[in-house]
């Protein structure tokens, strides 16, 4: 009786049907629900010369392809469609983080990019490679690191500390208050911003029913609040789901 259900046991391991858990990719877009509102310049009152040197800065406070209607800047990320804070399976490539650090520049009078997605144990080197000085002033709630330096020209300054959670980090510089971007931090690698098209793309995510949260700074939380909308991976595939976002 018992060398039968163990048998049984090691079929349905084997199988993938118990104990084995399957991967698969998650791509999907948000799209803006309405009509596309145009890029707006900021306006620069301070280091017009450098900071106008490559054309007009626009706002990305909320920045829609006007051809796809995707939403650049959003940030996505998997919770276990049950408890959000309960771990997710990681995938065996993804243990560890693809780099020690990630980089936010201020090239020319903004932060590039303008979202940072970090997973916790990376550094953040905030550097600065125009020919001008601009600070990083970090404003983070919670354990996240706080800090406000002056970055001289060519310079950088690294952050480390950081553990994920329910709120962003601002990133701006005094110098030039309209320069400002965020940065978040996960405990797991299953989390994308969107690129200019809107697209984001998850891989080697667990398979199985889970949330996606969205969140975008002017929108806030996109759809199904904190807790995210239910997304289903299917195993050694790719599911796609599209994300509306309204305007506020
Ligand atoms: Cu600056």
């Amino acid at each position: 009786m018992r060398s039968g259900i163990l048998a049984t046991v090691a079929a349905l391991a084997a199988s993938g049907g118990l104990m084995s858990q399957e991967w698969g990719t998650l791509k999907g877009k948000v799209v803006f629900g309405g009509e596309a509102p145009k890029a707006e310049a900021i306006k620069i009152d301070k280091d017009q010369d450098h900071c106008l040197s490559k054309g007009d800065i626009p706002s990305e406070k909320l920045v829609v392809d006007p051809a796809t209607k995707g939403v650049r800047w959003v940030m996505v990320w998997l919770v276990d469609s049950k408890d959000p804070k309960a771990a997710l399976p990681i995938h065996s490539s993804l243990k560890e983080a693809a780099s020690k650090e990630v980089v936010v520049d201020q090239p020319c009078c903004k932060f590039e990019p303008h979202v940072v997605a970090l997973r916790e144990g990376q550094t953040l080197v905030a550097k600065n490679s125009s020919p001008i000085p601009h600070n990083v002033n970090l404003v983070s709630t919670g354990k996240n690191p706080s800090k406000n330096e002056i970055v001289p020209p060519g310079r950088q300054v690294k952050v480390d500390g950081w553990v994920a959670a329910p709120s962003p980090t601002l990133i701006k510089c005094d110098i030039h208050p309209w320069m400002m971007g965020y940065v978040r931090v996960f405990n797991h690698p299953y989390f994308a911003v969107t690129n200019e098209k809107g697209e984001f793309e998850i891989k080697n995510a667990p398979a199985g029913n889970f949330n996606l949260v969205v969140w975008q700074e002017e929108a806030g939380w996109v759809t199904g609040d904190r807790k995210g909308t239910p997304v289903s991976i299917k195993a050694d595939g790719s599911s796609n789901v599209e994300i509306v976002l309204k305007a506020k």
